[in-house]
């Protein structure tokens, strides 16, 4: 195997043994099949898009595909394989349309375009010879890479966009041409580049397509205080990303005696206010996702896990793991999709489990505030501004990202709990965990930890940017008294990465460690384009990013 998606990839250069995240060598060339299946898929679905064919099938697969291949989201085989054979039977019967059409493709077709569904054990003989390392020159390697990776991250935004019934078909329609261009030799290092960088437009359109999805179903994120405690009832807790799934969930569990919970990413939930409405929303359980293998188990009722970031579980929790949508794992029941756009995803059996089961054991109490969205921040405009007129506020530093496991995420919570007093962080993502549970206080009532939501709603820190911009009359987003101190973690955060690139931002720092699929000559463009940089010790970055004096 080889799979270098991740920040956690082996001595920062990519899993070769087993991942480092668990993933075995079968399930690493059945994901690479995956993305390969999709690629083929996308290169009819782009021909067809060209002639003005309609690909409804072919986007809602290429999305799922692309989604269930993100670091800690599919876990299981067969459901690959599965997959991997709708996907050959939808591109084939596309090329079937578009040769009806009298489309005919110039020069020899990709493999990917052609290779036939055969059994198990042919399907994962081919998986092994289509991954990341069928590229052979290393800077194409990496621009490829980036570009999917950057694709994985859009799709998971428009896959929960799109259980909200709401749909970007030009965002779609890039998907397949991009993802199609990976196939295409003839797209050299400069055109590769150019649709990278186009992927960052269009991570723009598709976060504001989920910000405007979930608020129009869901209301605009307030200021909130969430739990950390427990209650005495029995409980389900509710992971990943996706909203739809915990609106439909708290609906069908209200007035059961069963509290929900939420763990992860799932938080700022709470900062919606259609779920306050639900009295047995009962508040945040645990941290980021990598401390589930011990917060699951202390848990002790079933949980939920929407989408990544899902780690194989521990035998002693791993009976009362659900799982839906793009995340599943062998073994753990997954709850079926909606039968209808319209329709609910049935929870009873989460459920009625829960109620056989004890309340949660409690791991912490008190409470955290969040609810700091660009609709929240704007309504606040007024004193915010006072704030940095009077110098009260002298930079806003964003932390926003993902957590990890790896001991050098220690940084960002010395980092934070060494910011000077006069600087607010503004955060979204999982990496929030580091240090939203410190006490770091407020600057005359605005909080100094701004939470706008999970890593998508990083678009909300973006147009309080724009907006600050705008009101300070400022030509330039980098005359801001903004600077970004960005932890990544998986292929959502370079979406996200790649979304501020266009939006002009520069001088990002990205750590803990740069990704390993950036080849040393794609780092230095970026460097010299963007400004991007690694992270160093705290006391440096503090007196680079907030101009504090080095520590003697
Ligand atoms: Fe975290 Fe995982 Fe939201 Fe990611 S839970 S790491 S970028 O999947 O999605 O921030
Ligand atoms: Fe390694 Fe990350 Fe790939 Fe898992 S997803 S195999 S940890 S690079």
């Amino acid at each position: 195997m080889f799979c270098f998606q991740c920040q956690e990839a082996s001595r920062g250069t990519g899993c070769t043994v087993r991942g480092t995240c668990g993933k075995t060598p079968a399930l690493a060339a059945l994901l690479d099949l995956l993305v390969f299946t999709a690629k083929g898929v996308s290169h009819a679905a782009a021909a067809a898009n060209e002639r003005g064919l309609k690909t409804g099938h072919a986007d809602t697969y290429v999305v799922d595909a692309l989604f269930m291949s993100i670091t800690n989201a599919n876990w299981d085989e067969p459901r690959t394989l599965d997959m991997i054979r709708r996907g050959v039977a939808l591109r084939d019967a596309l090329l079937g349309e578009l040769a009806a059409a009298g489309h005919a493709f110039a020069g020899a077709q990709p493999a990917a375009a052609t290779f036939r569904a055969g059994d198990d054990d042919a399907l994962r003989l081919l998986a092994r010879s289509v991954g990341v390392l069928a590229t052979g020159d290393a800077d194409m390697r990496s621009l490829r890479e980036l570009l999917i990776y950057g694709l994985k991250g859009i799709a998971a935004y428009l896959e929960h966009a799109r259980n909200l019934g709401h749909a970007a078909p030009e965002v779609v329609e890039f998907l397949h041409r991009a993802l199609a261009a990976t196939l295409d030799d003839a797209v050299g290092f400069d055109a590769l580049l150019g649709l990278v960088m186009e992927c960052g437009r269009h991570g723009v359109t598709a976060m504001a397509l989920l910000d405007g999805a979930n608020t129009a179903t869901y209301g605009h994120p307030e200021i909130s205080t969430v739990q950390l405690g427990v209650r005495r009832n029995p409980a389900i807790l509710v992971s990943g990303h996706d909203l739809r799934d915990l609106a439909e969930l708290l609906e069908q569990s209200a007035g059961t005696g069963v509290d929900i919970y939420t763990h992860g990413e799932m938080l700022p939930a709470h900062y919606y206010p259609v779920f306050k409405k639900y009295a047995h929303f009962a508040g945040n359980y645990g941290n980021a996702w990598w401390k589930q293998d011990t917060e699951f188990d202390s848990f002790n009722g079933p949980i939920l896990l929407t989408t990544n970031c899902l780690v194989p579980p521990r035998p002693g929790y791993a009976k009362r793991l659900y799982t839906t949508g793009a995340v599943g794992f062998e073994g753990c029941p997954h709850i079926p999709e909606r039968a209808t756009p319209s329709a609910a995803k049935d929870f009873s059996a989460l459920i009625a489990h829960a109620k056989s089961l004890p309340a949660p054991n409690e791991l912490e109490t008190g409470t955290i505030t969040g609810g700091f969205a660009h609709n929240q921040v704007l309504a606040l405009a007024g004193p915010v501004l006072d704030a940095i007129n009077s110098g009260a506020i002298r930079k806003f530093v964003v932390m926003a990202g993902c957590d990890g496991r790896m001991k050098s995420r220690a940084y960002y919570t010395d980092f934070a709990e060494r910011l000077p007093k006069d600087t607010v962080i503004l955060t979204a993502g999982c990496a929030k965990y580091r240090y939203n549970k410190l006490n770091l206080g407020d600057i005359g009532g605005i909080p100094r930890v701004l939470d706008a939501g999970q890593c998508n709603d990083s678009y909300s820190l973006a147009v309080i940017a724009l907006k600050l911009k705008e009101v300070l009359g400022l030509k330039d987003i980098n005359e801001l008294p903004i600077v970004y101190n960005i932890a990544w973690y998986e292929q959502k955060a370079v979406i996200v990465l790649l979304a501020l690139l266009h939006l002009g931002v520069k001088n990002i720092h990205l750590g803990p460690t740069l990704p390993a699929f950036l080849s040393p000559r794609v780092a230095e463009l970026l460097v010299s384009a963007f400004g991007i940089a690694g992270i160093g010790s705290v006391d440096d970055d503090l007196a680079n990013l907030v101009g504090e004096p080095v520590a003697a």
